[in-house]
């Protein structure tokens, strides 16, 4: 066991370290890129590049110290079976999910755009979770992965704040799952709604999870593995 103090809302939190992991939802080109998902459906997808450096310096902290670090991708099959008709048939035909767009079939696994980009990228090891909703526990093996390794506690990163991070962490909640969402490594096209969703995760005592800052976690993650004498 490696404890750990957080720094965080609504009260600091202290962790072991040893079951803990890294979830990285969604840093993916068909978000953040243009010609992708979230720009078809009308965002400004710079809005999402300031969660970028924030998450890989946790990402390089996580590594030193070994610890479990998850990737997650929003997207379907190239026959779409598993996406629901209500979710395909938003928006302009001509960019829906499954239409050819620059960087390939917008939000199909397998193309260019479903892919993640090159400043996160998974190394070897690091598992990706492919997933058909806005949730990573939905129709995945992410539970499965998680209790195997005694996972208790999760970092949260990524894009969407108010929908696929949101969305993560009410289910992981429910099962269980301790969640600190770190602010700066996430983002929205809706700053505001980047703001409410975070205040919704830590209102009324954390009643989803606690919220934290990147610099906060790679430094508790950094001391505790000089301290314990133990990296990856
Ligand atoms: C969205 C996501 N916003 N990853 N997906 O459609 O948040």
């Amino acid at each position: 066991m490696v404890r750990a103090t957080i720094k965080a809302e609504p009260h600091p939190l202290a962790i072991d370290l040893d079951r803990a992991a890294l979830i990285i939802i969604d840093m993916q080109r068909d978000f953040l890129e243009p010609g992708g998902f979230g720009a078809a459906l009308g965002n400004d997808v710079t809005l999402l590049a300031a969660a970028i450096g924030p998450c890989k310096a946790v990402l390089d902290a996580a590594r030193a110290r070994g610890m479990l670090v998850i990737h997650t991708r929003e997207g379907h099959r190239p026959d779409l079976s598993d996406a629901p008709p209500l979710k395909v048939e938003r928006g302009d035909p001509a960019m829906r999910i499954g239409a050819r767009g620059p960087m390939g079939r917008i939000l199909i696994r397998g193309e260019a755009g479903h892919d993640i980009i090159a400043a996160l990228y998974p190394i070897d090891g690091e598992p990706v979770i492919d997933k058909p909703g806005k949730g990573a526990f939905y129709q995945t093996d992410l539970e499965l992965m998680l209790r195997n390794r005694g996972i208790e506690t999760l970092f949260v990163c990524g894009v969407t704040t108010e929908i696929c991070v949101n969305t993560t962490v009410r289910e992981a909640n429910d099962r269980g799952f301790r969640c600190i969402v770190l602010s700066d490594c996430c983002a929205s096209y809706f700053p505001q709604f980047h703001e409410i969703g975070l205040a919704m995760i830590k209102a009324q005592g954390g009643i989803l999870g606690w919220v934290s800052d990147a610099a906060s976690a790679a430094a508790a993650i950094y001391t505790a593995t000089a301290k314990s004498g133990r990296a990856a």
